[in-house]
C-alpha cells in the first residue's frame, strides 16, 4: 500500500484519516505536537478496522521522522479560525508551523505530494513551497474542492434533487471572495443556469462564500471539518490512484489567467505526482473581474507575508 502522512491530527487531520481509511485508500501515519494525540486517534481507529475491514495501517507519532517515504502528505496543522477572527490573522502562527512541517517533509519525504490545508490555504502554499524546494505541481492547496461541494449542496437542497448529480465549479482563492462559477455548473449535465433563476444562484454563490463562516458561527471554537476532511480525502485518492481527476485546487500559476507567483484555485488535474495540467477556460468580463477581486485578497496576505518571512530563514 502506498502511504499518507496527515500532519496535524485535529479535526480535520483525523477527519481526513477517516475517509482515507473508509475507503482502503492508502496506509497512514499520523502526527501531531501533542503527545498521546495521534497516539490515540491511530489506535482507535485501528480498533475500528475489524469492524469496517481496514486493510492499511494507521499509526501515530510526534516525531517527524514517521513520515519517512510517504507518497502524499496532508499539512493540517495549524490553529483554527475562531468566531470573528478573518482568516489572515491565524497567518504568523500557522505560517510557522507550516515552515517547520514544510522543512521535515522536505528531509523525510522527498518524493511526496503535499496537500496543504492550513489557512490562509493560499498563503500557507507559497510557504509550503519555498521551504521544500519541491516542483511546483507538487504542492496544491485544498479549498476549491470544499468550496464546490458546498455549493452543490445549496443548489441540491434548493431543487430538491441528489447532491451526487451536481457539479460545480469555485474559482478563487479560499475567502469571502471565491468565484462560485454558475456558468460551469450542472445537475445531470444541465446547466443550473436553465434550472435556477439568476437571483437565486446569486444567494446559493453567496452562502457558498460564506459556507465555512456559517459552521464557525455555530461550533464558536472551532471550523467545519466532515466537509474538509472528505474533501482532502478526494485529492489524496486522486493522487494516490492516479485518477487524473478535475478539480478545482490552490496551484501556482505562471501566468495561466494572467497571473504569475501566486497560488489560486483554477481548475486542475490532480493524480500522481500532483497537479498534472491546469485548465484554463474562458470567462466573461465579470468572473474575470470576481477572480480579479479574489486574487488580490490573496496578494494581500502574500505581501503580508513577505512583511515577517524570507524563505529558509528562523524569523517568522
Ligand atoms: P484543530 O482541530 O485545532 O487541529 C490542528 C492540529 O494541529 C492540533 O491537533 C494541533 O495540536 C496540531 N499542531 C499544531 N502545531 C503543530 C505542529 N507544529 N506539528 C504538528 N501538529 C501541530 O484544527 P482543524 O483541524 O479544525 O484545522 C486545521 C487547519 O486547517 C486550520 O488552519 C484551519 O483553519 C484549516 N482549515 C482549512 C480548511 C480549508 O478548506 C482550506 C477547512 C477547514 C480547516
Amino acid at each position: 500500500m502506498k502511504k499518507v502522512a496527515v500532519i496535524g491530527s485535529g479535526n480535520v487531520g483525523a477527519t481526513t484519516v477517516y475517509y482515507v481509511a473508509e475507503k482502503n485508500i492508502a496506509d497512514v501515519v499520523m502526527v501531531d505536537v501533542v503527545e498521546g494525540l495521534p497516539q490515540s486517534k491511530a489506535a482507535d481507529f485501528m480498533h475500528t478496522a475489524p469492524l469496517r475491514g481496514y486493510h492499511g495501517s494507521i499509526v501515530g507519532a510526534t516525531d517527524y521522522e514517521a513520515i519517512e517515504g510517504a507518497d502524499v502528505v496532508v499539512m493540517t496543522a495549524g490553529i483554527a479560525r475562531k468566531p470573528g477572527m478573518d482568516r489572515m490573522e491565524l497567518l504568523k502562527t500557522n505560517v510557522n508551523i507550516a515552515k517547520n512541517a514544510s522543512r521535515a517533509v522536505a528531509r523525510h519525504a522527498p518524493e511526496a505530494v503535499v496537500i496543504v490545508v492550513t489557512n490562509p490555504l493560499d498563503v500557507i502554499c507559497m510557504v509550503a513551497l519555498r521551504e521544500t524546494g519541491f516542483a511546483l505541481k507538487k504542492i496544491i492547496g485544498q479549498a476549491g474542492v470544499l468550496d464546490s461541494t458546498r455549493f452543490c449542496y445549496f443548489i441540491a437542497e434548493a431543487l430538491d434533487v441528489w447532491p451526487g448529480d451536481v457539479m460545480a465549479m469555485v474559482l478563487g482563492g479560499h475567502g469571502d471572495s471565491m468565484v462560485p462559477l454558475a456558468r460551469y455548473t450542472s445537475v445531470g449535465g444541465v446547466p443550473i443556469t436553465e434550472l435556477l433563476d439568476d437571483k437565486t444562484i446569486e444567494e446559493l454563490a453567496a452562502r457558498t462564500r460564506t459556507g465555512g463562516g456559517e459552521i464557525v458561527g455555530y461550533l464558536k471554537t472551532g471550523s467545519a471539518y466532515y466537509a474538509p476532511g472528505a474533501s482532502v480525502a478526494k485529492m489524496v485518492e486522486a493522487v494516490i490512484k492516479d485518477e487524473k481527476r478535475l478539480l478545482a485546487a490552490s496551484v501556482y500559476l505562471r501566468g495561466q489567467y494572467g497571473y504569475r507567483d501566486i497560488f489560486l484555485g483554477v481548475p486542475t488535474v490532480i493524480g500522481g505526482g500532483g497537479a498534472q495540467q491546469i485548465i484554463e477556460i474562458e470567462l466573461t468580463e465579470e468572473e474575470r473581474k470576481a477572480l480579479e477581486r479574489s486574487a488580490a485578497a490573496v496578494r494581500e496576505g502574500v505581501t503580508l507575508l513577505e512583511s515577517f518571512y524570507s524563505p529558509g530563514s528562523d524569523d517568522a
